[in-house]
C-alpha cells in the first residue's frame, strides 16, 4: 500500500464556501447559516463573556482599537514562549446530535504565517494568517449532542500576535444526501454536505480537497478531490465509530466521476497507524457518475483494530466524489 507513514493530520481543508442559492422548488440549496451563538463576537464589549487562557510565558489576550477590522474594537491575541497556545473561548448554548455548525472569524496575522486553531465541541480546523485580514470559514458536522459546547480560538505560534474580529459560530441547514439517508451507514457526513467536516485529508504533496455544488452526486454539495503537482496522492478518511472484529463484512459504497476518466481511485477500510493496511475495493473512473459498490471481509490481523473509510486518488488531476457508505452486513 502507498499509505506506509503517513502521519494523519488532525485538520481538515476547505475552500470557501459557495453561496449561491439554488431557489428553485425541491432544488437542493446552500447551506443555511442560523444566528451566531457567541455573544460580543466582535469584541465590542471588550471581553465581556469570553474567558482567556494560556500555557504559555507571557501570552495575553487584549481588546484594541488597533485590533478592530468592523467597529471600534477587535482582539490581540499573542502567545508567547511555550505552551500550547494562548485561547479565548465561550460557552454557547446546546446542539443536538448530527447538527452542522458554521464557524466563522476574520483574521490577521501580525507577521503573516501564525497558526490559528477554531474549533467547537472537538470539530474544528486550523489555518495560517496571512498579513491582512481575511475571512475564514468552515462546515464542521457534530455526531454526537453533548455537554461540551465551548467555542475555542487560539493562537498556537510562538511569540506571534494574530488580530481577530466578528468571531461566530451558528448553526447551519444543510442538505441530505443518498450517504446521510442510508440505512446503517457508519460514515457521517459521508454526502460532503456538512464540508469535510469529520475528515481528515492528507496529501503526498500539494493536493487538495474541497467540497463545491458542481461535485454533487446527490443533495447539494460533493467532493472535489485533487492530485498535486508532486505526486504521492490524496486522500480523505474518517474513523468509523467502533474497532471492526475479525470476520466482520461490511459494504462499501462510492460515487465517483473522474475529469478525464480513468483515474486511478481507490476505497479502503484501513488501519490508523503502521502498516496503514487494510482490505480495499477497485474504484473504477469514468467522465460519468459511477456507483461502486463492494464487500470487504475483516480479516484476523485487524481484530479489534480502530479503522478507518478512505477514498484516494492516485493519479494526476481530479474527480468528484460523493454518498461514501460503509455499512456493517454480517455478522
Ligand atoms: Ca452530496
Amino acid at each position: 500500500m502507498i499509505h506506509r507513514s503517513i502521519h494523519w493530520r488532525t485538520w481538515s481543508w476547505l475552500g470557501a464556501l459557495a453561496l449561491v442559492l439554488a431557489t428553485g422548488c425541491g432544488e437542493p440549496h446552500a447551506p443555511k447559516v442560523g444566528d451566531n451563538q457567541l455573544v460580543n463576537g466582535s469584541f465590542e464589549s471588550k471581553l465581556s463573556g469570553w474567558w482567556a487562557v494560556t500555557d504559555s510565558e507571557g501570552g495575553t489576550a487584549q481588546v484594541l482599537s488597533t485590533s478592530a477590522d468592523v467597529g471600534a474594537l477587535g482582539l490581540a491575541l499573542f502567545k508567547g514562549t511555550g505552551g500550547w497556545g494562548s485561547m479565548v473561548g465561550q460557552e454557547t448554548p446546546p446542539h443536538t446530535a448530527k447538527q452542522t455548525y458554521h464557524l466563522r472569524a476574520r483574521l490577521r496575522g501580525a507577521k503573516g504565517g501564525e497558526r490559528v486553531s477554531i474549533s467547537f465541541h472537538g470539530q474544528g480546523f486550523e489555518v495560517e494568517t496571512g498579513s491582512q485580514w481575511q475571512t475564514v470559514e468552515r462546515l464542521v458536522f457534530l455526531p454526537e449532542a453533548s455537554d461540551n459546547t465551548t467555542a475555542l480560538l487560539s493562537v498556537t505560534t510562538d511569540n506571534a500576535t494574530v488580530h481577530v474580529d466578528d468571531v461566530s459560530f451558528a448553526p447551519a441547514e444543510v442538505e441530505r444526501g443518498e450517504a446521510d439517508k442510508a440505512s446503517g451507514n457508519l460514515v457521517s457526513n459521508g454526502s460532503f454536505e456538512s464540508g469535510l467536516g469529520m475528515w481528515n485529508f492528507w496529501s503526498g504533496s500539494d493536493g487538495q480537497a474541497d467540497t463545491s455544488a458542481e461535485a454533487r452526486g446527490s443533495g447539494y454539495a460533493g467532493l472535489v478531490l485533487r492530485m498535486g503537482t508532486g505526486g504521492g496522492g490524496s486522500s480523505v478518511k474518517q474513523m468509523l465509530p467502533e474497532p471492526v472484529r475479525s470476520g466482520e463484512v461490511y459494504r462499501l459504497e462510492v460515487r465517483v466521476r473522474g475529469a478525464l476518466g480513468g483515474e486511478a481511485v481507490g476505497m479502503c477500510l484501513q488501519v490508523n497507524e503502521e502498516p496503514w493496511d487494510g482490505p480495499c475495493l477497485p474504484v473504477p473512473v469514468t467522465t460519468e457518475w459511477g456507483h461502486v459498490t463492494g464487500e470487504v471481509t475483516i480479516e484476523e490481523p485487524f481484530q479489534d483494530q480502530p479503522m478507518g473509510v478512505m477514498v484516494s486518488l492516485f493519479s494526476e488531476g481530479s474527480v468528484q466524489v460523493d454518498d461514501v457508505i460503509v455499512v456493517r452486513v454480517q455478522p
